[in-house]
């Protein structure tokens, strides 16, 4: 727990360290042209384990949000300035994506969230990217009556620029609603500049604050939020991220992501089965791995290093489209596309490796794009062949039941996959490359998608094999043994839930926002403010039926559960299982479109919870709804 004097300590650690910072980039600087920077020349960063608030009982943290500088883009070009989670006491923490967060099966770990995002003298800091004021959002101008609405304008108006609403989501945690980073449990930090009349906190704050003194007491300080995490769930790589409410895209998109991993327990392998070591709390820094995260998000930047995303949404000069003369939020994208691939926080990176076996643990942390993964001889050969085989061992909730050979692994937004790469035998020298085949568009799955730039986006990262330095003594992937999860039994009832689109009346701008609904004879679409319209009891097992009306896939996430993958059914065609990849338990999955998408979960920890579209500009705009488990 964060005592009232390391809380105003850490304050005042911003208040020095924002002087080297200076305000954010803005506007003028032309987008820099992604083939001008060259690839494979920074070596790839393997982010370190996030140090334990020291004088606690371990498993306790104190994490904050700041805003700082880092290096994303190659030697001579400008830093980056980001949003990052760092331990306050370590100021060397902060990064993007964060340090990792090691957890053990059933021991609980107990995070308090503070929002710094401060600057000198106090004042609070600006969004890094241009918000959009007139989505259903936090609204914190809005005041206790009107934030986490739709405000209401008389004419259009241009970014927010007040202080930044933060809250933390662990994905795939197996959390309390209290602790699970509900959309409107946001807060801004404890800043002196907050305006009068701003809400300081989200409408569900206050609750879940009382909820979680009622069980812990402890109670929460202001600009911060205290959780905590039960990890009674399999071993497995989650992640943690931003989620307040209608910011989401930006606030991870400006860096608010880092890897939760749990380990042990009956679900986990013993150690020295799967390729290690992994990075341990306290390492010395240029120590060798053998498992490795791999955070893959896709970025665009300016000349000046900034963070580029996009500041106004093209209505094709129809300036009357725009809210509220027309129906047209004025900012807001429907989906994004970075012009650069990144793997943890730098772009186009390389990783010298030997030549045995690694576990990488993959995440595609971008806002809207979907990765169609490969290991290639050649970085720009198109169609890819293989060089070597992807090896997938677990998917989002822990381990398949058997391991599966790969060519080419396909991850939507906030999926993961735990891959065995065995570079056993490969000559001193040789140069292989991850590439993506994945689009630059939204995805489909239909195959009517067509690959990335190969020039660009359609290349990740570069492996260079060196010598070997030590025998490995981990199983080849083949021949491994998965502990596999206990099926979840019958339903008790089928929910079918309906995808769909609000199409702008002003013709050729397209989406004006994604939603969900209740699919029917005609699917009743639903916004966020609606009434919960999912509603199972405490223990009930449940099959959820996604029936996508739209024509791009939708990466569908439930909180609180691991689900099966039951398989998807055409709207014209027969019903197929899931892929052999998705045989493990997950919490997100590719809903295609013009097809029925099912999952089966238990609904266990009462309490609200939400489900959306992974897509965060979706989620940001309607495509999310909330739900509540028991009465
Ligand atoms: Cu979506």
């Amino acid at each position: 727990m964060v005592t009232r004097r390391d809380f105003l300590r850490g304050c005042a650690a911003v208040l020095l360290g924002s002087r080297a910072v200076g305000p954010a980039a803005r506007g003028a600087a032309p987008e820099l042209d992604p083939r001008s920077i060259p690839k494979y020349v920074t070596p790839l960063p393997i982010p370190p384990v996030m140090p334990a608030a020291p004088g606690e009982d371990p498993g306790t943290y104190v994490i904050a949000v700041r805003r700082f500088r880092q290096r994303m883009l190659p030697p001579g070009y400008p830093v980056t300035t980001v949003f990052g989670y760092g331990a306050p006491h370590r100021p060397e923490t902060f990064a993007t994506p964060a340090w990792t967060i090691e957890a053990r099966a059933d021991r609980p770990v107990q995070v308090t969230w503070v929002n710094q995002l401060v600057g000198r003298d106090g004042r609070h800091l600006p969004h890094l990217l241009s918000v959009d004021p007139t989505l259903h959002w936090a609204n914190p101008p809005g005041g206790v009556a009107h934030r986490d609405h739709r405000p209401s304008f008389t004419s259009t108006p241009g970014p927010y620029r007040g202080p930044v609403p933060i809250v933390t989501h662990l994905h795939g945690g197996h959390s309390p609603d209290d602790s699970d980073g509900h959309p409107e449990a946001w807060f801004l930090p404890a800043a002196c500049t907050v305006p009068a009349g701003y809400a300081a906190e989200g409408s569900r704050y206050a609750e879940f604050a009382e909820a979680f003194a009622e069980r812990t007491g402890v109670t929460w300080r202001p600009g911060s939020a205290v959780y905590r995490y039960r990890n009674d769930q399999a071993a497995a790589t989650l992640w943690y991220h931003d989620h307040a409410l209608g910011i989401t895209r930006l606030n991870v998109y400006a860096g608010l992501a880092g890897f939760y991993l749990i380990r042990g327990g009956p679900a986990d392998l013993p150690q020295g089965v799967l390729p290690w070591p992994a990075p341990q709390a306290g390492d010395p820094p240029g120590l060798r791995y053998h498992e490795i995260p791999l955070a893959v998000q896709d970025r665009s930047f300016t000349a000046d290093g900034a963070l580029h995303y996009p500041d106004r949404r093209d209505a094709g000069g129809a300036t009357g489209a725009y809210l509220p003369h027309g129906d047209v939020p004025p900012i807001w994208v429907p989906e994004f596309f970075g012009t650069t691939m990144l793997v943890n926080g730098v772009t186009w990176p390389v990783l010298d490796v030997e030549p045995c076996r690694y576990r990488f643990r993959l995440l595609n942390g971008c806002n809207s794009r979907t990765l169609i993964l490969s290991i290639a001889a050649s970085p720009a050969v198109r169609p890819v062949r293989a060089a070597l085989p992807l090896w997938c061992v677990g998917g989002d909730g822990g381990f398949l039941p058997s391991p599966v050979e790969l060519e080419r692994l396909t991850l939507a937004p906030a999926e993961r996959a735990d891959v065995v790469v065995d570079f056993t035998g490969v000559r001193e020298g040789t140069e292989l490359y991850l590439v993506n085949e994945g689009p630059d568009v939204p995805y489909r799955g239909d195959g009517s998608d067509r690959p990335a730039d190969p020039a660009t986006t359609g290349q990740v990262m570069k492996f260079v094999v060196r010598a070997l330095t030590g025998r490995d003594t981990s199983v080849p992937p083949g021949r491994l043994e998965l502990p596999s999860p206990a099926p979840l039994g019958e339903a008790v009832r089928t929910r079918r839930l309906a995808l769909l689109e609000r199409e702008s009346a002003t013709p050729e701008v397209g989406p004006v926002a994604a939603l969900l609904g209740v699919e029917g004879a005609r699917p009743v679409p639903y916004g966020w403010h609606d009434p919960v319209t999912e509603n199972p009891a405490v223990g009930d097992v449940e099959v959820w039926e996604f029936h996508n009306h739209t024509v791009d896939a939708h990466p569908m996430h439930i909180h609180e559960v691991m689900f099966e993958v039951v398989g998807r059914e055409p709207f014209r065609g027969p019903a197929r299982g899931p892929y052999p990849w998705e045989r493990g338990r997950k919490d997100a999955v590719i809903a295609p479109p013009q097809q029925v998408t099912r999952v089966k979960a238990r609904f266990d920890l009462a309490g609200r919870y939400v489900w959306h579209c992974h897509i965060l500009e979706h989620e940001d705009n309607e495509m999310m709804r909330p739900y509540r488990i028991g009465p």
